[in-house]
């Protein structure tokens, strides 16, 4: 098995992170030169039909992307420790959190950060007003958080796959010295409670 991927980006780290706590070391790894395009020439396309990372190679050749669907692989085959839930009310809360983050709040962060930072240009052409729409979704959902956060150490009754797509998130904005408004202080918590986790610094 290979995977794809490259350090300082955020989906990618998600899925390193996933591969620390699980202590997954048995993969092999192919550092992609992102902000060289790497991932837009024929070769990577090709095998994975969009230029994203992380992408994953097994061995009989069937290649795809999608963080979620990487972790989710991995979970098959390294369970524990667990990280999609247990069973079906965890698991669908575990979902509904994951979701929850990656839509309303990792991937307007993304948005915010590549659309702020300077070598990112090398990806797509800067647009304040964009990163601007997007820092503001983002903050509107980490209102929410914080006060979901006021009443439950992690997003759900455990840490999981949904804290390590939130945390991952606001963690990307740090890129363009970016944190989140201070009275949000029960995400805040959560957020160092997260980061401090030994598998926090993987991928960085
Ligand atoms: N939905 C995809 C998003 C993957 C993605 O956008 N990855 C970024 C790196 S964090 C990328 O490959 N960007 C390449 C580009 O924009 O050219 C996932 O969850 O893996």
């Amino acid at each position: 098995m290979k995977l794809y991927t490259t350090r300082m980006a955020p989906n990618p780290r998600r899925v390193s992170w996933v591969m620390a706590e699980k202590g997954i070391s048995d993969i092999e790894i192919v550092d992609v030169n992102l902000l060289g395009g790497e991932h837009r020439q024929p070769e990577y396309r090709n095998r994975f039909t969009f230029g994203h990372l992380p992408g994953l190679e097994l061995d009989d050749g069937t290649c795809f992307t999608e963080t979620l669907a990487i972790a989710r692989y991995l979970e098959t085959l390294y369970p524990e420790p667990n990280l999609f839930g247990v069973d079906a009310r965890e698991q669908a809360l575990i979902e509904m959190w994951t979701r929850r983050a990656e839509i309303y709040l990792a991937n307007p962060m993304m948005m915010y950060v590549r659309m702020t930072h300077p070598a990112l240009a090398a990806l797509e052409a800067p647009q304040p007003e964009v990163a601007a729409y997007n820092k503001a979704g983002a903050e509107k959902f980490m209102k929410a958080m914080d006060r979901h956060l006021a009443n439950s150490e992690y997003l759900t009754d455990r840490f999981s796959m949904a804290d390590i797509v939130a945390a991952v998130g606001i963690d990307f904005g740090r890129l363009v010295k970016y944190r989140p408004p201070e009275e949000y202080t029960h995400l805040k918590r959560w957020l160092d409670l997260c980061l401090s986790r030994p598998a926090g610094k993987a991928g960085l």
